[in-house]
């Protein structure tokens, strides 16, 4: 079967927003960039190095729940479902799961990167040759149009890799609230989440050895200079991570190493000494206190898999 991909129309076109969201971000008084344009592809590559690092737990303790447990999580789609994925970026957690999944009819992987999601789907419906594989490309995080092929089906949502951290909480819920109506009444929802922990094991997870973490953040920089002719000297700025135990959540910056100017699209940026550019922001929660951000958002929470570190919550749509 040959997968055709729903497209989203982009309007204005990705490069005009980018431009401006950057331009925005370093213009405030507090500079910030959205974490979401890590990912070209060097930046792509280097969150797949990081994925990999001793340090960095979150993945491995998800595959390792999602494996454990694959067949209960499974359990938590009913029958005849169409299982809706936001933001597939590897499918690698998904086919866990399908693996004990006999009852998911309909594969919907919804990612804004095109060329990735095609590859992705094409092999998956490769591997499960029975499975409908119905990518649609599209921001996750807005409203889209579901394959009209899962009318009928009962739909349930999957959204690991605790990417659900990289939100604030009040854009957390307002996902979460999203990904409700996009499912619809009796839908159940399966979220990977990264726990409160020890600083000292949060702190060398984002802020790893071998400097990976730090070429990741940079790499922001990298492309910035690129797609929009800067004049960032990468050299001047280094990386910084910590966890902020008060607002439960690892800040990772960009610091500049001296007074300097910066050149974007024929704008003067200024940087004072020791100034930073304030790029990521990954929330911990508590069990409790996931729960209770879903719960706001109109779920239930279901069973908790967990091996103390990571969490993988079932939730309920509340009707
Ligand atoms: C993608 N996201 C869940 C990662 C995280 O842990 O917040 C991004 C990341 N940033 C630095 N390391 C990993």
């Amino acid at each position: 079967m040959s997968i055709k991909a729903n497209t989203a129309r982009a309007k204005p076109l990705a490069e005009d927003v980018f431009a401006s969201d950057v331009l925005s971000g370093l213009s405030a008084p507090r500079k910030s960039l959205a974490p979401k344009y890590f990912y070209d592809e060097r930046g792509s590559q280097l969150f797949e190095q990081i994925t990999e690092l001793k340090e960095y737990y979150p993945t491995r303790c998800e595959l390792a729940i999602l494996r454990e447990h694959k067949a209960d999580i499974a359990g938590v789609f009913g029958a005849k479902t169409a299982l809706v994925e936001f933001g597939t970026g590897s499918t690698r957690e998904v086919r866990i799961v399908l693996e004990a999944a006999k009852t998911v009819e309909a594969y919907v992987p919804v990612d804004i990167s095109a060329e990735m999601l095609r590859l992705e789907a094409a092999q998956l419906q490769h591997d499960w040759p029975r499975l409908r594989v119905l990518p649609v490309v599209a921001d996750f995080t807005q409203p889209f149009r579901l394959p009209s092929a899962i009318v009928g089906l009962a739909r349930s949502g999957f959204f690991p890799g605790s990417t659900i951290g990289n939100f604030e909480p009040h854009d957390a819920a307002a996902f979460l609230r999203h990904a409700g109506r996009m499912l619809g009444s009796r839908a159940t929802l399966v979220v990977g989440v990264d726990l409160v922990k020890d600083a000292g094991v949060l702190n060398a997870a984002y802020d790893d050895a071998d400097g990976v973490t730090a070429q990741f953040n940079l790499n922001l920089l990298a492309r910035i200079n690129r797609e929009l002719s800067a004049d960032f000297d990468l050299d001047a700025f280094s990386h910084r991570a910590f966890y902020n135990s008060e607002r439960r959540r690892i800040e990772m910056h960009l610091v500049s190493a001296r007074r300097q100017q910066v050149h974007i699209g024929g704008r003067a940026i200024e940087f004072a000494a020791g100034e930073t550019i304030h790029t990521e922001n990954s929330y911990k929660y508590t069990i409790e206190s996931f729960g209770l951000l879903a719960q706001s958002a109109g779920w239930t929470p279901l069973t908790s898999w967990t091996d103390g570190y990571f969490l993988v919550q079932a939730l309920a749509k509340r009707a």
